[in-house]
This record gives C-alpha cells, structure tokens and sequence, in this order.
C-alpha cells in the first residue's frame, strides 16, 4: 500500500472542454486514480478550474457578467459535467481561491527574497479611455500583411502572422473602442528561471523512466534556449492574483496581477488545502510537504503535449527556486491530440464533440471505452463516427454485453436465478484459469505503467477469453447430456462477470457497478488469485439478469451526430 498523489491539467474556465480535452487529461488521470483506489492505494486526485488570464476576462465580457460571478458559474458547470463523466476527484478546486491567492504570493515573495526576481521595465500600450495598459489581445487593428480588419495585438488570426501591436494599422482597444492609445513605460516581474537551468536539467535528466513525450518536450525547451529565459510572471489584467511580497505590497506593482501560468499549477497545491478546508480530508501536507510526510508520495500528473513545457521547467523553477520542502513530480504522463472527423475540434467553429453534449447522446461509459481505448499516447489519434460506432458495438456491445446477457439469461431458463451448483472442472478451465491468470497480470502490469491503450487492449481480451470460453463449452450443449457439467460451466460464467466489473471499473464505472448489482455482490476483491476469483460466488448465491447493458450505435444515429457536429458556426 503505497500513497499516490495524481493530478490533471486544470482546464480553462472560458467554456465547455471537448472530448480532446478530456483524454488529454482529466479521463487518463481518472482511470488511473480508479485502479490506485482498488488495488488498496491512498490516492489524492485533484483537479480545478483555471480561472485567470485574458481568456477569462474576455469570455465574461461576453457573456456580458462580472468576471467572477461567470467563473463562479462556469465552475459550476465544468463541475457538473465532471460529475457526469464520473471523474472521481477527491477535490474540484479553483485557482481563484483564497488559498491560491495566498500560496501564489508566498511564493512570489519568497524567490523575491532569494533574489529570483527581476524588475524588468517595458514599453507597452496604454488605453487613455480606459485608463489602463492594455494586454495585445486587448488591441485590434489591421493587419499589415494581409489588410484584415480585426488582426490582434499578438497575431493576424487571418494570415497567421505573429505581430506586435505597434505593428498594427488604426489600432484600438478592444474594451472600449478608442483610438486614443499611447506607448508608454511600465514595470514587470521576470522570474530568474536561467539562474536555475542547471539545477533543472539535472533533475530532468535524472528522469529515465518518463515517457519520451515528455522528455523531449522538456529537454527541447531547456537547450533551445528558448525555454529558459527569464520569464515575465506579471500581467496588466483587473482580474487576477494581486501582486504581493507574500502580504506585503509590492512597490510599482500595484495594478498588477500575476500571469496566469505562474498560479495555474501552483494550485496543484492550493487544491490539496481547499480539499481540507471544504472538510474532505486532513492533513493536507503529508502530501505536498516533504518534510511532512509527504517523500513517501508517489506524485503523477497528466497533461496534454502542450503543456509539458510548463510542468518540467516554469513549475519546477518555482518549487526548486524557493528552497522550500516542497515535493516535486515524480512522474509526467503527457498525451498527442486528439483529432476529430479529418481535422481538429474546434471551439470557435463548433466543430467536434464537446463534454455536454456527449453526455446529452450516450451514456459516458461509451465515451470513457472508446477515447481510452483510442488514447493519443504514441501519436495523435483520431475520433471518426465510423471507428467509434464500430468499436463501441463489437467491444460493448457484442463482447462484453453479449457475454453478460447470454450467460445470466440460459442460467435463468435452465437453473433459475441462482448460481447452480455440482460439476467439477476439467481441462478446459484449467486452460482458462491459466489465460486468465496470465492476462490479468498483464492489464496490472500496463495499468501500473500507465499504459492506457495496452491496458484497454488487454481488458477487451480478457472480456474476449470469457466469451470463447463459453463458445467452446457450449453449456446449452452440454446441458442435455450433462446436467452437472453445464452448472459447472455456467458458474464459472456467471463469477466472470464479477471479476469483469471488478476489472473494468476503471474505464466504465457505470457498467461496472450494473454487473456487480445484477450480480447481487457487494464483493470489488480484485483477482489476485484467480482460481479463487473464479469461485468467489458460491452456488447457491442469488443473482438477476441485467437489462441490456450497451445499446448499439445505429447507422441513423451515426450519420445524424455526424452532422450535428461537423461545425457550424465560423
Ligand atoms: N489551463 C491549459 C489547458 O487547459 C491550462 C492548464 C493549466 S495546468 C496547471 O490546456
Ligand atoms: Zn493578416
């Protein structure tokens, strides 16, 4: 029994994440925090909403609410819809918390006072009307490439150049319209991240057993060069954390927030706090303080690629910067994209399937089956209405349900709604038990090592070993000249179903938890011995047939969603 901290990427709260989104992260982690939970594992899984930056600002404008009654609300959401992917977090936190607010500037103070930060003085667009600086995707203007009329301050979205918003023809603020901009000089912090470049590759290259994902996303940014420059970690937003000296003000800084990428992960931590503080826990340093208990942990995260440059370096400068116990990362899980339908989801154009509306068609064990199954691990991936209506079908439906649905309905009609009892086991379930043995080892072995598409694969073959088991013993035969063998047969059939559920709760908890009640078991023991697993039910022991687990996808359904999210809107 070991103790495992596991935490997602926190999606951004400007609106509804799309299914690439959810393998990219959340669902991975959730799978993996499920399995640490049953093989007896303390796990803390922590997820939160990202609440801060331009996104953030921009959204609420127009949603036309304050900013933080739309995050208020948007969490809520994002929440609900976690719910109904059940995502086990033992806490949904936000970066907007106190608690956030109060580590991000403890941090800040504390590499302040070992010389960490810099002040750095910028020239940068101010808005007289608006009395303020402006951030570049506050500033619109024309392109001076392309002579598109809404070119923003950091990018023409029509041609694709990167711009600078002096660059710009006839720009203006995008909060109030005016044309009155003016250059002027303002401060910012840059965190020394170069000072730290050793200390960093060090610990980078001291980490053989990352995914090669992630590994050379870090060791990229670190010799690039790019990566390691000093980082500015201010912003001029209204809505944000206030730069602070910890509680202290910060001279010249007072109309300054922190950049939201410096106090994104640093509620990693926070969470752990709101999670004690909302009553869910105690304690909560034994699992971030090393000197708290906490180098006992085993710490994961799980990201998509874009993301990594963040979590080996800017995070870490962080942590390893203070000087402070704090514990670092053992493990970074990063995942491709997913793409959707020959392209890429999008937000804008409303292009591919977004988290709501999954759940509003099937129910999430389909969407949890197959992206898990399809997870992006070694490249992109792809989600095509044809591939998911054919794997869902045959892995759910004519697998694993038919397996369910054929075995508890002939015990029914032969021996009632009871596990049978007499027989005795032959070679063929020797054989079984053997393969079993074998594969369930394996699925343990690519869960351990999070391997989320092996370990989906080896899943479907244990559900597969069941399936011809039963094929081959044909109790139906058997039964008319062999009433002892055929009970035999069935209970073995009927205990597969048990461990099924046990075995595939992490990827559809849902199913998992109708098989266990169908099967009138309040026993989750995982298989470690699968000769005993297999009798776990005794004859004798009481069960109902289910309804039917996994409707199919029809060919109407199929081309009907198709294109409902082919996108629309441009
Ligand atoms: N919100 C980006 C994303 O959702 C960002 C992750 C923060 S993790 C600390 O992909
Ligand atoms: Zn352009």
């Amino acid at each position: 029994m070991a103790r495992h901290l596991i935490t997602s990427a926190i999606p951004y709260i400007n609106g509804i994440k799309h299914l690439g989104n959810l393998i990219g992260s959340q669902l991975p982690a959730d799978l993996y925090a499920r399995y640490l939970r049953q093989r007896g594992h303390e796990v803390l899984f922590l997820c939160a909403t990202d609440e801060h930056g331009t996104p953030a600002e921009l959204a609420a404008a127009k949603a036309g609410k304050p900013v933080a009654e739309y995050c208020a609300e948007m969490h809520q959401v994002q929440s609900e819809i976690a719910d109904g992917f059940r995502l086990s977090f033992d806490h949904f936190g936000r970066s907007s918390s106190l608690q956030n607010h109060k580590l991000t500037q403890a941090f800040a103070g504390r590499l302040a006072e070992l010389g960490l930060i810099k002040e750095v003085t910028e020239e940068q667009v101010y808005s007289v009307a608006d009395g303020r600086f402006l951030p570049d995707r506050y500033i619109e203007g024309t392109c001076p490439n392309c002579g598109f009329d809404s070119a923003r301050g950091d990018q023409c979205d029509n041609c694709g150049k990167l711009l600078d918003p002096t660059d710009l023809i006839n720009p203006h603020s995008t909060i109030s319209g005016s044309t009155d901009l003016e250059v002027r000089e303002t401060k910012h912090l840059f965190l020394r991240q170069s000072e730290l470049k050793d200390d960093l590759a060090k610990w980078i290259d001291s980490k053989t057993d990352w995914p090669v994902l992630t590994t050379s996303i870090a060791k990229k940014w670190l010799n690039d060069g790019d990566g390691l420059q000093d980082r500015g970690i201010t912003r001029d937003l209204d809505w944000g954390i206030l730069v602070k000296k910890g509680d202290e003000d910060w001279p010249g800084m007072e109309d300054k927030v922190f950049y939201v990428w410096f106090d994104a992960p640093i509620e990693y931590i926070a969470c752990a706090q709101e999670w004690q503080d909302a009553g869910k826990g105690e304690n909560w340093e034994r699992w971030w303080r090393t000197d708290k208990g906490a180098d006992d942990v085993t710490y994961t995260q799980f990201m998509g690629k874009d993301n990594v440059p963040f979590h080996t370096l800017s995070f870490p400068a962080t942590i390893l910067g203070s000087q402070e116990p704090w514990k670092l990362v053992d493990y970074i899980k990063s995942f491709n994209y997913l793409n959707y339908d020959g392209g890429q989801f999008s937000t804008s154009r409303g292009r591919g399937v977004f988290m709501d509306q999954a759940l509003e068609i099937l129910p999430s064990d389909y969407w949890r089956w197959w992206l898990l199954s399809h997870a992006p691990e070694s490249s992109d991936a792809e989600f095509t209405w044809e591939n998911f209506q054919t794997d869902v079908n045959k892995d759910l439906a004519d697998v694993l349900g038919n397996f369910v649905s054929r075995i508890t309905k002939f015990c029914r009609s032969k021996f009632g709604e009871a596990v049978p009892k007499g027989g005795t086991y032959g070679p063929a379930e020797e054989q079984l038990i053997a393969d079993l043995t074998k594969r369930i080892r394996a699925y343990e072995g690519h869960m351990d090592a999070i391997e989320v598409r092996k370990a989906a694969a080896e899943l479907r073959a244990i559900w597969v070993l069941g399936n011809e088991y039963l094929q081959a013993s044909a109790p139906w035969t058997t039964f008319k000249t062999d009433q002892e063998t055929a009970a035999m047969q069935v209970r073995l059939g009927l205990n597969l179903i048990r461990i099924y559920a046990v075995l595939s709760a992490p990827f559809i908890p849902d199913a998992s938890a109708a098989m266990l009640a169908a099967m009138q078991t309040e026993d989750d023991r995982w298989p470690n011995d699968v000769a005993a697993a297999v009798a776990a039910l005794p004859a004798g022991h009481a069960f109902a047939v289910p309804d039917n687990q996994f409707d199919k996808i029809t060919d109407e359904q199929r081309s009907a969603w198709s294109e409902r999210f082919a996108g629309t809107r441009d």
